[in-house]
């Protein structure tokens, strides 16, 4: 097989990635491990930035997004027995954002694919990349149960945090920065209409909760939970008694409903430097990982998969300039770097730490005054969440 653009991985930064290539005229394949149905159930994200909604409108793969996606101008920050609306919209020149989940977007990108006859290739699991550093890359990848090859001209590695590309960089060349935390998430998804207009960000002193929602009748709750808990030790009697006390507000009740979806979720900060090598060019998870306080991770992958498409759009056009290309990773760098302090920040702001001291805890409560207080400070948050514009 041959292609002009390898992509390896079809989560919603590969799959994106081939869209917005196949809408340039630019040829790739999608080589993915995993089955499809096991790509669309998968539960992470749901919280997408306008320059995300913008970006699946400009592949026209937002017909659905556009008619089922919830517009949130703020969230709740709540804790001490008050809660803070924080309006984005008034803080940020009108930018808002939109809840739809990640899963609708990989069933939608999918579809899109498919009808247009795409090379998307699910159970078959690349296992190496070679030639780089060189003019043609060669993929080795199991389909069947067979050995093949993919021969192209530049790789996307869009694998996840997980995946074969990062690797395939030289050590001597790869930089990695990374933070780990002490806690996980516990995430659920419930058949009940949620109890809260826009969502819902709580500190507590038994740990952190986050009330979002997928449709006006399913909703996403989180909870911070220890590392190495077990799915086993939170029967949902257990998740929802635990989720009234850490959301409580006097007058407020949080409604029940049935769980239909569970997971625990490792929280960790993670950097790789540069996001490219030769002909390999990495995005989204396989790049950057962050913890999901502040709703970044899949907004990440989008954007780098924006600035990589122009490029590919450059380097395959008349011109045949591989500037954009070289430009990337600093590129996109930038953009990491901002989202990986919001997120430990957001992070460090809401959660408690095991061996917190009396005097954190303090300082932790005097922190979540001033940003429920401050203008500047909510300003400052509105900014980051709706998605930091560089320059404007
Ligand atoms: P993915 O989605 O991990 O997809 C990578 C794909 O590569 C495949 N793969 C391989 N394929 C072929 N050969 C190999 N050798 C391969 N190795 C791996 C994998 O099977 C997979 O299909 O990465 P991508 O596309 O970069 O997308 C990143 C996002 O998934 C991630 O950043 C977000 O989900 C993070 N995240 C959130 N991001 C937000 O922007 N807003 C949110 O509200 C938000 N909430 C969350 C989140 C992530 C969470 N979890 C579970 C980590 C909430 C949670 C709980
Ligand atoms: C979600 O709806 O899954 C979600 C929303 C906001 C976050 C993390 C996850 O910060």
């Amino acid at each position: 097989m041959r292609t002009q653009v390898a992509i390896i991985g079809a989560g919603p930064a590969g799959l994106l990635l081939s869209q917005l290539l196949h809408n340039r005229g630019i040829d790739s394949v999608v080589l993915e491990a995993r089955s499809r149905e096991y790509c669309e159930q998968r539960q992470r994200a749901g919280m997408l930035e306008q320059a995300t909604v913008d970006v699946l409108r400009e592949a026209g793969a937002a017909d659905r997004l556009d008619r089922e996606g919830l517009v949130h101008h703020g969230i709740h920050l709540r804790f001490a027995g008050r809660d803070r609306h924080i309006d984005f919209p008034s803080r940020t020149g009108g930018r808002s954002v939109t809840v739809y989940g990640q899963t609708e977007i990989v069933k939608d990108l999918i579809a899109k694919r498919v009808d247009e006859g795409a090379r998307l290739y699910f159970d078959t699991p690349v296992t190496a990349i070679e030639g780089i550093e060189g003019d043609a890359p060669r993929i080795r990848f199991v389909r069947d149960g067979v050995e093949e090859t993919l021969d192209c001209d530049l790789v996307a590695g869009c694998d996840g945090f997980h995946g074969v590309s990062r690797p395939t960089i030289p050590a001597d060349v790869l930089k990695t920065y990374e933070r780990s935390y002490p806690f996980a998430w516990l995430g659920v998804l419930a058949d009940v209409a949620p109890s809260t207009d826009d969502l819902i960000y709580a500190y507590s002193e038994r740990g952190f909760a986050l009330h979002s929602m997928r449709s006006a009748q399913v909703s996403r709750l989180y909870l911070q939970v220890d590392p190495d808990a077990k799915l086993a030790d939170w029967p949902d009697e257990r998740i929802w008694a635990e989720l009234r006390e850490r959301l409580a507000l006097p007058g407020w009740t949080l409604d029940e409903g049935p769980i239909s979806e569970r997971g625990i979720t490792p929280m960790r900060s993670f950097v790789a430097e540069p996001m490219s090598f030769g002909r390999l060019f990495l995005a989204g998870d396989a790049a950057h990982i962050v913890p999901p306080t502040g709703a970044k991770g899949l907004n990440l992958a989008m954007a780098d998969v924006r600035v990589l498409a122009d490029a590919c759009g450059e380097w395959f056009g008349s011109g045949g300039s591989r500037d954009g290309l070289d430009a990337y990773s600093d590129a996109c760098l930038r953009r990491v770097w901002r989202a990986e302090h919001f997120s430990y920040w957001m992070t460090t702001l809401l959660h408690t730490g095991v061996d917190a001291s009396e005097f954190d805890r303090r300082c932790q409560v005097a922190h979540l005054e001033y940003v429920a207080d401050s203008d500047a400070a909510m300003a400052s948050l509105a900014e980051n969440y709706v998605g930091y514009a560089w320059g404007s």
